[in-house]
């Protein structure tokens, strides 16, 4: 019996070898950032308070999270798997039960770290399947070799099971048939987790090329580049508002590949060629070493919608890129830049627009005073103020081809538009929409933007009663956004609060066509942007 439930524990440990294998090598594919153990820790990290984090001078998260953590952490795997593995021997649920708890804390500990993506959960996902079709081929192996449950059978270890064994002669033969089905048995088991070694090992030398990366973007000394400084005054002080600095970490993604490019600086460059009067190969040296210029930029998102998150303000730093144009000499008659990523996405943009100084288009290599984040576009990508990013700000830039709009209209097949330019917009970030809240006055703020011009005022109204001022902060930076603030005297009851935008010159952001309730076709949503004015509710009830 005591080996019954050793040879169940072993193949409880060895499918969530291949579990784990298999969630390692998933990571290494999608070139991630580190598997699921790895990105455990990193939860962990994130969970610790921060007065833990450095405590009389004693750093507590290295501690916290160095090689004793990673061992526990295993420990505590093992000791689940094969707990696992004797549970499978009764056909109980047990196992299903841990994996999927197991899978759960995986998938928690992903949400965790701020930059995750849904790509991040596929390796525990895999993990958990790979757990559960390893034991399930190991049990069928254990109970063909007539292994007993930990719980039944003569205590003399594997006896031939009499229903689905084979049939065979049992007493003369029974200790070496006994041994050679142990054999069968340790085989698989071990078969099962070197399969999950050698997936590990894959998966450990596929995202080499990515940790490699990370290095040397981590080894990088950008001398030229400087830290973001806020202007004064740009926070109205509520601390619901976002940040007007948007942390690297924080910043929205829109990728179209599941997979983030991983290129090296030295490896990276970018070919201007077309319709120029020289073809330039610029490399990153050549890039870092060019006068730099520096700004504050919000990106948004063609699939912004009203309220949501694809909206992101940060300090770049970066080239501009008339300067690289005018290396290659634009010829005339050429009014279009294909610009192609290593991801192989694309997009097109105006020549008038990246020759243009005034318009402030950057070749940027920097984001909030590091060099770009791979999630960001590192080595290199472009940034156009006023221009969504979809039509604009291609990341892992690697050619720009010069030619004209007419003839990539012909061909152009992506379901994106060619031309874009941001539409002005502004959010409501406190209170949140359905908040309850107690009757009197209400701090109400959010941020809103106007690139390249920049915002002149904010408005807010409540139940269609008119729309009143709200306070702005400094709004100086005409390619960022700005933060906004008033305060509501909200009686008990039901309330619809709306807010808008005024650019610098005046013109008012669009309300959705009241007539039109889905505002689609008309105004294109999916082609230029949504149209429509944020507004939420907000119950209101008489103070107790
Ligand atoms: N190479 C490449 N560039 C790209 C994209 C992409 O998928 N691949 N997405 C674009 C879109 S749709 C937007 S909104 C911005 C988003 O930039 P971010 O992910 O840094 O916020 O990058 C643009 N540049
Ligand atoms: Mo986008």
């Amino acid at each position: 019996m005591r080996e019954a439930r050793l040879l169940w524990s072993v193949v409880g440990v060895a499918a969530a070898a291949l579990g784990a294998g298999l969630g390692e090598l998933a990571a290494g594919a999608l070139t991630l950032r580190n598997g699921p153990v790895l990105g455990f820790r990193e939860a962990v990290v994130v969970l610790l308070p921060d007065e833990f984090v450095v405590h009389n001078g004693i750093d507590l998260v290295a501690i916290a999270t160095g090689p004793l953590l990673v061992v526990l952490f295993v420990g505590a795997l093992v000791a689940l798997a094969a707990s696992a593995g004797v549970a499978a021997a009764d056909g109980s649920r047990r196992p299903a039960v841990l994996a999927l708890l197991v899978g759960l804390l995986g998938l928690g500990s992903e949400w965790l770290r701020p930059d995750s993506s849904l790509v991040d959960v596929v390796p525990v996902l895999l993990g958990v399947l790979g757990f559960g079709a390893g034991l399930t081929v190991l049990r069928r192996v254990l109970r063909r070799q007539g292994v007993p449950g930990p719980d039944e059978g003569p205590d003399e270890g594997l006896d031939p099971d009499p229903t689905e064994a084979p049939q065979v002669e049992a007493a003369p033969d029974a200790p070496a048939r006994v041994a050679a089905n142990r054999r069968t048995v340790l085989g698989a088991a071990a078969a099962t987790a070197a399969l999950g070694l050698a997936a590990a090992v894959v998966g450990e030398v596929v995202g080499r090329g990515r940790r490699a990366v990370e290095q040397g973007r981590r080894l990088l000394r950008l001398t030229m580049i400087s830290a973001p400084q806020e202007p004064a005054d740009v926070a109205v002080g509520l601390d619901e508002v976002a940040p007007w600095t948007t942390p690297n970490d924080d910043f929205y993604r829109q990728d179209a590949a599941v997979v983030v490019p991983a290129i090296a600086a030295e490896e990276w460059t970018l070919r201007i060629h077309g319709e120029v009067e020289r073809e330039v190969v610029l490399s990153y040296e050549q890039l870092i070493g060019m006068a730099v210029r520096e700004q504050w930029v919000t990106l948004v998102g063609l699939t912004y919608e009203p309220g949501g998150g694809q909206v992101g303000n940060a300090w770049w730093s970066g080239v501009p890129t008339h300067r690289l144009l005018q290396l290659a000499g634009v010829r005339t008659g050429a009014d279009a830049v294909v610009q192609t990523g290593d991801d192989g996405w694309r997009c097109v943009t105006a020549t008038q627009v990246l020759e243009d100084p005034g318009r402030r288009a950057l070749l940027a290599f920097a984001m909030n005073g590091e060099a770009l984040p791979l999630e960001h576009g590192f080595p290199a990508r472009t940034v156009v103020p006023g221009l969504y990013g979809g039509v604009s700000a291609c990341k892992w830039v690697v050619d720009w081809e010069v030619t004209r709009l007419d003839v990539v209209e012909a061909s152009w097949d992506e379901d994106r538009p060619l031309r874009a330019p941001v539409r002005i917009a502004s959010r409501i970030d406190t209170p949140a929409d359905g908040a309850e809240l107690v009757a009197g006055p209400v701090e109400v703020g959010g941020v809103a933007w106007a690139p390249p011009i920049g915002v002149g005022a904010v408005e807010v109204e409540v139940d269609g009663g008119g729309w009143e001022l709200a306070a702005l902060g400094a709004a100086s930076q005409t390619d960022a956004w700005a933060q906004w603030r008033t305060t509501l005297d909200l009686a008990p009851g039901t309330h619809r609060v709306r807010v808008r935008v005024r650019d610098r010159v005046g013109v008012e952001q669009e309300d959705a066509d009241e007539d039109d309730a889905s505002g689609d076709e008309a105004s294109g949503d999916a082609a230029t942007g949504a149209v429509g004015l944020h507004e939420i509710q907000v119950e209101v009830v008489e103070p107790d």
